[in-house]
């Protein structure tokens, strides 16, 4: 398999981070494919979206969108990425969704806050601010809770906190001192740290 991917793209880093984390780099050869966006790029003949991640089978399937390819990832792993069952389980997939909507909110307000000023929603960066605020909380609340087990719902959490440091400096950390440790001690793994933004 290919999975396709940017230095600084958050939603990619995800995979990525998977495929080392998780022994799949036999399996899994991973292509930097950036800059995005031109018609002639290589993954739009692929299919309509031109985003990474991307991840083409060893089939030539091409499959798009972070939650789908870590699903892959997962089933080729022979379920290593998340708990197999039970509590556990549903606590991996509550936190994956939060590290969801935390990436989600973030990247539309890093779009939103490169637009022309006159073109900017303040409304719009407020409300999003707010959203990630609350997100950030929610992590200081329960990563006391965070299990030794590592699994791949823990490096979406520091997929998010990476972006942030890159496109929202000063977003987290302040007040939020167990999450600040929690992520210092996680960025020492290689699937963290050979995969972090550089800016
Ligand atoms: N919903 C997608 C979002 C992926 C995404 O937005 N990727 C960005 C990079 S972080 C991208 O490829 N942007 C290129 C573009 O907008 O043309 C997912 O979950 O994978």
């Amino acid at each position: 398999m290919k999975l396709y991917y940017t230095g600084n793209s958050p939603y990619a880093r995800r995979p990525h981070m998977a495929v080392i984390e998780y022994g799949l780099t036999d399996k899994v050869e991973v292509e930097d494919c950036g800059p995005l966006g031109t018609d002639d790029h290589v993954l739009r003949q692929y299919g309509p979206g031109g985003k990474v991640p991307g991840l083409l089978t060893d089939n030539g399937v091409f499959i798009c969108e972070t939650l789908i390819i870590l699903n892959c990832l997962d089933e080729l792993s022979g379920g290593k990425l998340y708990p197999a069952a039970g509590k556990a389980r549903e606590e991996a997939m509550a936190l994956e969704g939060l590290a969801g909507l935390l990436m989600e909110s973030q990247f539309y307000r890093a779009r939103e806050n490169r637009r022309d000023a006159s073109e900017q929603s303040p409304g719009y960066l407020e409300s999003e601010a707010a959203r990630s605020a609350r997100c950030y909380d929610a992590l200081e609340a329960h990563v006391a809770g965070f299990v030794d087990d590592l699994n791949m719902a823990h490096l979406s959490v520091v997929a998010c906190l990476g972006y942030a440091d890159w496109r929202h400096p000063g977003d987290w950390r302040d007040g939020r001192p167990a999450l600040g440790a929690w992520y210092d001690k996680i960025m020492e793994r290689p699937s963290c740290a050979d995969t972090k933004p550089v800016f």
